[in-house]
């Protein structure tokens, strides 16, 4: 039985030929992961800079967790909610603690932890704040990203991920990012049950609201009887140089979302975390999944946690970022508009019309080894894996510098 294509090209036809297209991927084709790295069926290496939307920030295959997921794999991978697992309730306790919360609804991909989200956050509407069934309101931002699903999309203000799917989940009310008085205003409707929001937006094209925001939505949803849902799957788990993006205002989330990095890029887990008063609002029943919690999940979000605080990757996340952003500072080509991010949560703004193009840029780092990808037609993602090293990162500095200085050659020649 053959389980991989032998070179790049034939797998890229196969895909072709046989898979859906809902991507757009570059033209590269990876077979094997290691840390930082990752490598072609012909062996080439190249820097990730994308960590799979900050899913591998433990970096690629890391040995702890490929352990942790073989021995579980071992013994017991699935036993659904019908029964107790040996390591459900252990997980359970050790990721409450880990985060300062009383209980925690394990879920599998980040989207099922939004949807479930809102079905608690409805049902705290209901119960506890009074709310007629069937009226609670959610609140968004413009530029929001949870996922795909169809209440996903409902909320987003991006056609591509909106138009021709309808129809819409009602009870959402969308208002901008990084503006409390919109925020203010739109509390006062009695039926709002809950404020979700991510404390960067990641694919929105990385962008950090102004200091005070999240302190800001904290008080504002305390006052308001709201309760605040940070979506910290793309920022939390040491992206931005913090466990948590929301630690950087010291502000604590009523539900908290994780998912990507907290099994280490190796399977979907994802979770929600609250207290009691929320999380009990869901009886037995009335919410789950086939492979909620199951003990695989459990054993290798527990050892990506872990490495998480004995490789202390939130100060390296914090410290290689500045090193970053200030080298992408120093090249400072005019069709550069805006360097920005927070921690390894990073973004450089393209000006088209200065003559570059994001997508071309890509495949300029590409064939000269690192991986990135455009988001929004003219913003790059930068965000390797937090395990990156000083060297590893002047190292890619020095791709980006000879890319950029390509991209600049064959500008002039056009021009
Ligand atoms: C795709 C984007 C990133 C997320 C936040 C929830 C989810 C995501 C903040 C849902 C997922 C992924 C989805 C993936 C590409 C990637 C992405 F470009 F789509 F938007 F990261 F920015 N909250 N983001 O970023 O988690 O259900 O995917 O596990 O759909 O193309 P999921």
């Amino acid at each position: 039985m053959q389980y991989h294509s032998t070179n790049s090209q034939a797998a890229m036809d196969l895909e072709e030929h046989h898979g859906s297209h809902n991507y757009h991927p570059l033209p590269v084709v990876l077979a094997k992961g290691e840390g930082i790295y990752m490598f072609s069926p012909e062996g080439e290496r190249y820097i990730d800079f994308l960590s799979a939307y900050s899913a591998v920030n433990q970096g690629h295959c890391h040995p702890r967790i490929i352990k942790a997921l073989v021995d579980q794999a071992s013994k017991l991978t699935l036993t659904s909610r019908a029964f107790h697992s040996d390591n459900l309730g252990v997980y359970c306790k050790y990721i409450t603690e880990y985060f300062g919360y009383q209980r925690v609804l394990p879920m599998n991909t980040g989207v099922e932890g939004g949807e479930t989200a809102l079905k608690l956050a409805r049902r705290w509407g209901y119960l506890h704040k009074g709310i007629p069934d069937g009226q609670a309101r959610v609140v968004f931002v413009s530029g929001n990203f949870w996922g795909r699903t169809l209440a996903a999309i409902s909320a987003s203000t991006d056609p591509d991920c909106h138009d021709g799917f309808g129809p819409y989940m009602p009870g959402f009310d969308i208002i901008p990012y990084n503006d409390l008085p919109a925020l203010e205003k739109a509390l006062q409707n009695p039926n709002v049950c809950a404020f979700m929001v991510e404390p960067i937006q990641g694919e929105a094209g990385v962008f950090v609201p102004d200091d005070g925001y999240l302190k800001g939505v904290r008080e504002l949803c305390t006052k308001n009887k709201v309760l605040f849902i940070a979506d910290e799957i793309q920022t939390g788990l040491c992206r931005t140089g913090k466990m948590l993006c929301c630690d950087h205002e010291g502000v604590r989330p009523d539900l908290l979302i994780l998912g990507k990095a907290l099994s280490g890029g190796v399977l979907p887990v994802s979770a929600v975390l609250a207290d009691d008063e929320v999380i009990l609002g869901i009886k037995p029943g009335e919410h789950g999944s086939t492979y909620g919690g199951n003990p695989l999940a459990c054993a290798v979000a527990i050892e990506s946690l872990q490495v998480l605080k004995d490789e202390k990757l939130d100060e390296n996340a914090a410290k290689m970022g500045e090193i970053l952003r200030s080298g992408l500072r120093k090249m400072n080509y005019k069709w550069i508009s805006e360097v920005r991010g927070k921690g390894l949560l990073n973004a450089i703004v393209i000006d088209h019309d200065a003559g570059a193009n994001a997508w071309d840029i890509c495949v300029t780092l590409k064939n000269n080894g690192l991986l990135a990808k455009p988001t929004h037609d003219n913003i790059i993602r930068f965000a390797p894996p937090l395990v990156i090293t000083e060297q590893q990162m002047n190292d890619a500095l020095a791709i980006i510098e000879k890319s950029f200085a390509q991209v600049e050659e064959s500008r002039m020649a056009r021009s």
